[in-house]
């Protein structure tokens, strides 16, 4: 047994290195359904025309599901699923998805990786307040979500909106 025990302190401690962040951010997110966790809106000044959303996608359905379009009425004129591509070379450039595909780990929607755009700005977003938008996803659920304003980490990414 002393063998075993040593055996599942170790897998215990290596554990967090296969752990991803949309892991962290679903531990509390409700059983059996989809839900969105922790979304945010970079701010954006008043002559800014576009944006970006992030947030994870908690997937607790027991089956794959994707994420289809996202609705921004009255924050965003167009709203497009994006990733960010790296060439060889670093270069950076994003490219709109039709669909972000959500496994039964989730998906994770983050600065210099998929991310939703928000173009065509209404007007200004400023930290502390917050947009409405709408998760559809293609089994016909629509989470609405109210995603804060605030800056993101800049250092996690050289991929700036
Ligand atoms: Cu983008």
């Amino acid at each position: 047994m002393k063998r075993l025990a040593v055996f599942t302190a170790l897998a215990a401690a290596c554990a967090p290195m296969n752990k991803t962040n949309s892991d962290d951010a679903c531990a509390g997110a409700p059983e059996g359904e989809l839900s969105v966790q922790g979304a945010w809106v970079r701010p954006a000044t008043a002559g800014q025309t576009t944006t970006a959303l992030y947030g994870v996608i908690c997937n607790r359905t027991g089956a794959p599901q994707a994420l289809v379009s996202v609705g921004a009425d009255g924050v965003a004129a167009v709203v497009e699923l994006h990733e960010t591509r790296r060439t060889a070379e670093g270069q950076v450039s994003m490219a709109q998805i039709g669909r972000l595909d959500v496994p039964a780990n989730g998906a994770t929607l983050a600065p210099g990786g998929a991310h939703v755009m928000l173009i065509g700005l209404g007007g200004a977003l400023e930290e502390g307040a917050s947009a409405n938008v709408v998760f559809n996803f293609e089994s016909g659920v629509s989470i609405p979500v109210a995603a804060p304003v605030r800056a993101g980490d800049a250092s996690a990414s050289g991929h700036q909106h």
